[in-house]
């Protein structure tokens, strides 16, 4: 651990609840899965998810989550989240300038390159547009990092990172499968997330918003 970085009580914040739809995508998951493979300590702790206040915007100014806190140090942005964390850790992103401009190339392309297509082209589905206009966006980018995926086991440095992290995250919820043959990306997605860190956090995720419906149905 990097002494500048080493402050402690790291808290991961997430919603308190959440409908069944979002369980075990929410993306408290990917700050847990990060915390979880760089073998840091975390807590968990909650703000409402009905009822955002003012609270909750002075530390995500989108009434969104996740945010990490990190003794007194607050951080809003999943991404923001991850590269604190990678700070920490060498596990996450290695140390030579290289390895370590390659990570945050890739951890910053998850997010504005694909995240950027597949969030809105999400939206247009869910919402019921008739014609998704951005499915074309989306197979474009697909395409690119299949053709990526082919040539490469990991993102950067020749090692898992937190870029693959952030990326298997992305792709996973972009329902690669029904774009046609994705090969080299389905089994990327899969040896990624087989990753026992990923399922911990899955299923800690999981397990923490049926607790919340435990509560409810006690308070009903
Ligand atoms: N860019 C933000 C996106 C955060 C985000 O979309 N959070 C979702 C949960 S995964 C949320 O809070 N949605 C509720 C809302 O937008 O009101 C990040 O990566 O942290």
């Amino acid at each position: 651990m990097d002494g500048r970085y080493s402050m402690s009580e790291l808290i991961v914040w997430t919603y308190d609840w959440v409908p069944e739809g979002p369980r075990g995508f929410v993306r408290d998951i990917r700050l847990r899965w990060a915390c979880e493979e760089a073998g840091l300590g975390y807590s968990v702790r909650t703000v409402p998810f009905s009822g955002r206040g003012i609270e909750h915007l002075a530390r995500q100014p989108f009434g969104q989550v996740p945010f990490l806190s990190d003794g007194e140090l607050e951080l809003f942005e999943s991404g923001a989240g991850l590269l604190h964390l990678a700070r920490k850790s060498e596990k996450l992103m290695p140390r030579d300038p290289v390895g370590e401009a390659q990570t945050l190339q890739w951890t910053i392309a998850a997010l504005n390159s694909l995240e950027m297509v597949t969030v809105p082209w999400w939206f247009l589905e869910v919402t019921g547009a008739k014609d998704n206009h951005l499915t074309g966006w989306l197979e474009s980018r697909l395409g690119h990092m299949e053709n990526v995926l082919k040539e490469r086991e990991w993102l950067a440095a020749d090692r898992f990172t937190v870029a693959d992290l952030l990326m298997a995250d992305v792709l996973r919820v972009a329902k690669v499968r029904s774009f046609g043959a994705r090969p080299a990306t389905e089994s990327y997605v899969t040896r990624i997330t087989d990753r026992p860190s990923f399922k911990k956090a899955q299923a800690d995720q999981v397990a923490h918003f049926a607790a919340a419906d435990k509560a409810r149905s006690r308070q009903a």
